[in-house]
């Protein structure tokens, strides 16, 4: 069918799940003409808006064109879209900020009621109801079982001989879950494909490329962040703290994950290493390519349209170096815990003491969402988390006295980096931590106000100083740089 017959099936209130984690392996066509089915609708002057349950962001093919269209009254679990992030910041989306590894189970628990359609994005379909997803799995395969209606965008644009790359279980649910048994990084524990009751297929046939967009070049402060990240593994195998032959690594999305890839491939001390993760970026397949990364289990291929192209282009000698699980297996704590998984992830802000806010700007504004940082980050070996010194020209330090939204607490960050230095928080309390990250990681401008924060807290087993502790942001706000934080101490 077309897209626009395929979007008559959706009503207004629909919970639909798409497919997709990032902008791979989601919908492409189907999305935008449910977008111009709510205009439409918004024309006559019905009511149109659905409910949307992906596995990450998606594309703004999804994300973007249904919020431009006002179609979205609820979206979980996660966003990159500026469109998007504009409607829910003002209040227009209802957004469900979640762990994502929770995703497919919440929905599988009827925390969110019924979903009524499932839209997945396919390389192949068979007449006995086989989807085979394109580059990223996601909570495809729940969606698909629960969904009335699956309307598969077989998108021709990817090779159908992907077929092979997925590995897709489904857990049982509690109370007689079983354990996860991916013991090491490549075991395979499901089928290679998604498998419904045909009578349920409808099929809308596309030819839609990714949109997958580069990554900036590695700069002077990403360079310096992921060689400091590189050192601190070495020493840590040098002191007998981390295996000599290395553990699995996941790392975030974004240009700091690349350069910290980057600076580890380049380290002629850091063996050969293993990827668990759930998003698989450019760097890896670089590293893959030249033996150092020798394998990588995800959820996606968040890779450039350059790069996929080339993936696919040489298949046979990716796809025995990549898995591609649902997102409850690429990011579950279960499994992270025990394959002891070296989580790095970037902080929007830290505190001095070590708790991290990964999505709010200025303690208000969602940025994306908490991802996938908090499956890994809580059940890691060690959990590192990445920031440059400062922000927005030096006007904001990214090491406030308290975060102005908390995402990961002290008891879960163990180590914090910025192109200063490494601030190991391992065996220290509160005031030691404060210390260590004031003088490793802090630029050098706000160093002395940190001091000054900190000598004018009461002291306990955390210092504070409640009239001072938000005097950071509040200068920002108020001058446009937090180098006119006003210090009081009463
Ligand atoms: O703004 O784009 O306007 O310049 O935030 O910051 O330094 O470019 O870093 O793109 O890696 O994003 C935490 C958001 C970092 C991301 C976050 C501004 C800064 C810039 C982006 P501009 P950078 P990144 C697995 C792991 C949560 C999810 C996660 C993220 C913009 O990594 O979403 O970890 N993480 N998932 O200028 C005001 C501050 C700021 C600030 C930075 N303190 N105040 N603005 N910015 N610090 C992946 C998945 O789950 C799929």
């Amino acid at each position: 069918m077309s897209a626009d017959e395929a979007a008559s099936l959706i009503k207004n209130g629909y919970n639909i799940g798409f497919s997709g984690f990032t902008h791979a392996g989601c919908p492409k066509v189907v999305p935008g003409a449910i977008a111009r089915l709510a205009i439409a609708e918004h024309e006559k002057g019905n009511p149109f808006k659905i409910n949307i349950f992906t596995g990450a962001s998606t594309g703004d093919k999804l994300d973007g064109e249904l919020t431009r269209a006002d179609a979205i009254d609820f979206r979980a679990p996660y966003q990159t879209n500026k469109s998007m992030r504009e409607a829910i910041n003002k209040e227009q989306i209802r957004f469900c900020d979640l762990h994502l590894s929770t995703m497919a189970q919440d929905i599988r628990y009827g925390f969110y009621g019924n979903i009524d359609v499932a839209i997945i994005e396919a390389c192949d379909v068979t007449e006995d109801g086989e989807i085979v997803p394109t580059c990223a799995v996601g909570i495809s395969p729940t969606v698909s079982r629960l969904a009335k209606v699956v309307i598969v965008e077989l998108n021709r644009w990817n090779p159908k001989e992907l077929r092979g790359i997925h590995d897709i279980p489904e857990p049982l649910d509690p109370p007689c879950r079983k354990d996860i048994p991916v013991y090491e990084v490549k075991d395979r524990v499901g089928r290679d494909c998604i498998k419904v009751d045909p009578a349920k297929i409808v099929v809308v046939e596309t030819n839609e490329p990714n949109e997958g967009g580069k990554f900036s070049p590695v700069d002077d402060v990403t360079a310096k962040i992921g060689n400091n990240v590189a050192n601190f593994f070495i020493k840590e195998m040098a002191e007998g703290r981390m295996p000599k032959t290395f553990l699995p690594v996941q790392s975030g999305v974004g240009n700091i994950a690349n350069a910290v890839l980057a600076a580890m491939g380049d380290s002629k001390e850091i063996p050969d290493f293993e990827v668990y993760t759930e998003v698989i970026q450019d760097a890896v397949i670089g590293l893959m390519e030249s033996g150092r990364v020798k394998f990588a289990s995800g959820c996606s291929l968040t890779v450039s349209n350059e790069c996929i192209e080339h993936i696919y282009k040489n298949l046979s000698f990716f796809k025995d170096k990549i898995v591609l699980r649902p997102s409850e297996y690429s990011n579950n704590p279960e499994v992270v815990r025990r394959l002891g998984i070296i989580a790095i992830n970037t902080a929007i802000e830290a505190d001095i003491f070590g708790n991290i806010n990964s999505t709010h700007i200025m303690g208000s504004k969602m940025m994306n969402g908490i991802g996938g940082s908090g499956d890994f980050t809580r059940s890691a070996y060690v959990s590192i988390f990445v920031t440059p010194s400062t922000a927005k020209d030096g006007n904001i330090s990214s090491f406030v006295p308290m975060v102005s939204h908390e995402d990961h607490s002290e008891h879960s960050v163990k180590i914090i980096v910025s192109e200063y230095g490494v601030a190991d928080l391992r065996g220290k309390a509160p005031r030691e931590r404060a210390r260590t990250i004031i003088e490793n990681c802090a630029h050098p401008d706000y160093r002395p106000l940190l001091m000054e924060y900190l000598d004018s807290c009461e002291p306990g087993h955390t210092p504070l100083n409640l009239y001072s502790a938000f005097s950071f942001h509040q200068a920002f706000k108020e001058t446009g740089s937090m180098k006119n934080a006003k210090i009081v101490k009463k």
